[in-house]
């Protein structure tokens, strides 16, 4: 079902900015001890994409995903996609669960965990992995097959991804497969030519904003490692024959 719906059923008022959602399971982690809770702005709860669900692929939702009832926020962190609900909350202000107000948020190098420092995470930055080769394989040398996911965040599309075999001094792009929408894994692939040696296999991706990965960790270095999109890196070991 979608969360809109319910919504629009109870009436919103023109103040309300964020929508608010509360679970059961207590967390040690908040002081004191504290029910899952998030929020996501009222912009994106409207947005016809964010589902209540008690079901995924025509069966009932398991408890472990948050059977009876859970929210699907596609296209943001999981950790907006509420398992076991018992409250949704229209209101004019981000949940002050800890985990809206002081996990799950992107702090400055210097900063530390408190309530309303940093900034917090909602829609996903664009990201991409290397399924094939494995990190650690060792091919032999010439055609191979090099494989992947690219994944843009909120409504934002993969528009292209790169390749390299020698670790990002020369590039070419790879081909995409079919878009099967903004929140779904873009599949990509690029049959590569591997000489001997130990390579670095690495891909970036960009999305339909024109955002490009950044190209390494220590670029978004943070305290709590969040959002760590640095281009997709794999080490092979390419040698003579099988
Ligand atoms: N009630 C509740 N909901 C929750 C969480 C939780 O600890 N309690 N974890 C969140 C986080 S961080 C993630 S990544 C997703 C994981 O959902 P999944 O178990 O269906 O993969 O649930 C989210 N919803
Ligand atoms: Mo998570």
């Amino acid at each position: 079902m979608r969360l809109v719906d319910v919504l629009a059923a109870v009436g919103v008022k023109a103040e309300a900015t964020d929508v608010a959602f509360e679970a059961p399971d207590v967390s040690e982690l908040a002081e004191p001890p504290q029910g899952y809770g998030a929020s996501i702005p009222l912009f994106k709860a409207t947005a016809g994409e964010v589902l209540l669900a008690w079901a995924m692929n025509g069966e009932s939702l398991t408890p472990a995903h948050g059977a009876p009832l859970r929210v699907v926020v596609p296209g943001y962190i999981g950790a907006r996609s509420v398992k076991w609900i018992e409250r949704i909350t229209v209101q004019r202000e981000p949940s002050t669960n800890y985990f809206q107000e002081t996990a799950y948020r992107l702090l400055p190098p210097e900063g530390s965990p408190a309530p309303g420092v940093g900034v917090p995470l909602g829609a996903i930055a664009v990201n991409s992995e290397i399924l094939v080769p494995d990190d650690g394989q060792r091919l032999p040398v010439g055609s191979t097959v090099i494989a992947g996911y690219a994944l843009a965040g909120d409504d934002r599309s993969i528009v292209r991804v790169d390749v390299s075999i020698d670790g990002g001094r020369f590039w070419r792009q790879a081909d995409l497969a079919e878009d099967l929408g903004p929140w779904a894994w873009r599949l990509w692939s690029l049959e590569g030519d591997l000489p001997l040696g130990n390579l670095e296999i690495v891909a970036r991706a960009w999305d339909s904003s024109a955002a490009l990965q950044p190209e390494r960790p220590e670029h978004v270095w943070n305290p709590k490692g969040y959002v760590n999109n640095s281009w997709a890196r794999v080490h092979v070991t390419v040698v003579a024959g099988a």
